[in-house]
């Protein structure tokens, strides 16, 4: 697949100089916000980047192609309405079909990897569904947590999305040994909400620390690493309209026998049209500081 890969000038410089560089996704983009916000969003998160002076490159299929690193005009092309998601069992099928298609993390951070990028920064990891019925065992787990558990890349997040079983995803990314830092906290945050019920089991409060740890994670292990930032407080959601919302969402999943990927695009779709925006900005302003936080890292990475 290495033949495939596109990487673009700029990107391939940086790397080349051993300068920081961050993947994006372009899921968040494409399913994550409402189309015409999100193409706002993708210029942002690449000045966020460079302005703590590391080099953004936003990952996408285009015509077959995986690029690490979009133009202009590929980016637009990511933001416009309809693209495919891809994840990484899609990957190979979207190259061979000559197809465009958005990259979640699992296919984001294996691209990534491939050209070299030790740092990515999104707003919310793929983790275990919510069983429905309650009680039951499901097989709704994201790859991207098995994708995390074997590619050396450091994924900032904000947590998962309570959409999603904490406490699963929690268990899971302990057993497949991948470390979860907490960025100036010591709780693993839930998205929208800056605190879950879960503790992290590791805290950092600079980005020198962070780059320390993953320096040794790397010398021990082939995995990635999970580094949680919160939401910005000020952009916190209203527990009380986090928690309806997701009541909603639920039994409107049910409803209309919503699964597998369609999933996480529906119940995103509904918190942002049922939270008259402060979900927007609360997923626009987390995005934008991992974004930052993760150039933070890669800077400081680069200079090891
Ligand atoms: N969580 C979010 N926003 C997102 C996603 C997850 O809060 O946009 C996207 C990411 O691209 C993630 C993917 O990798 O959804 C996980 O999808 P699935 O559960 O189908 O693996
Ligand atoms: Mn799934």
């Amino acid at each position: 697949m290495s033949a495939h890969l596109v990487i673009a000038d700029e990107v391939a410089t940086a790397l080349g100089e051993g300068r920081g560089v961050v993947a994006l996704e372009s899921t968040l983009l494409a399913h994550g916000l409402p189309p015409g916000r999100s193409f706002e969003v993708g210029v942002r998160l690449e000045k966020v980047i460079r302005a703590a002076g590391a080099v953004p490159a936003t990952i996408a299929v285009l015509d077959g192609v995986p690029r690490v690193g979009l133009g202009i005009g590929e980016l637009e092309r990511v933001c416009s309405p309809g693209l495919a998601k891809l994840s990484l069992r899609d990957l190979g099928a979207a190259i061979a079909m000559r197809r465009d298609g958005a990259t979640t993390v699992a296919s984001t951070a294996t691209l990534a990897h491939k050209a070299g990028i030790r740092v990515f920064a999104t707003g919310g990891l793929g983790g275990v569904h919510l069983s429905v019925p309650s009680g039951t065992v499901t097989w709704d787990v994201s790859a991207d947590l098995d994708v995390l558990a074997n590619t050396p890349v450091t994924v900032v997040c904000s947590g998962v999305k309570s959409i999603l079983d904490i406490a699963a995803t929690v268990e899971v990314l302990e057993t497949r040994s991948v470390p979860v830092l907490g960025y100036r906290t010591d709780h693993f945050p839930a998205f929208y909400l800056r605190e879950s019920a879960h503790r992290v089991p590791w805290r950092v409060d600079n980005a020198v620390d962070a780059a320390e740890v993953i320096s040794a994670h790397g010398e021990v292990s082939g995995s990635g690493v999970l580094m949680v930032n919160p939401v910005p407080a000020e952009y916190e959601l209203d527990r009380a309209l986090h928690d309806r919302l997701l009541d909603e969402g639920m039994a409107l999943l049910r409803e209309r026998d919503i699964r597998g990927k369609d999933v996480t695009p529906a119940l995103l779709e509904h918190f942002h049209s049922g939270s008259a925006g402060s979900s927007l900005a609360a997923n626009t302003e987390l995005v934008a500081d991992n974004a930052r936080v993760a150039a933070e890292v890669a800077v400081q990475l680069s200079s090891r």
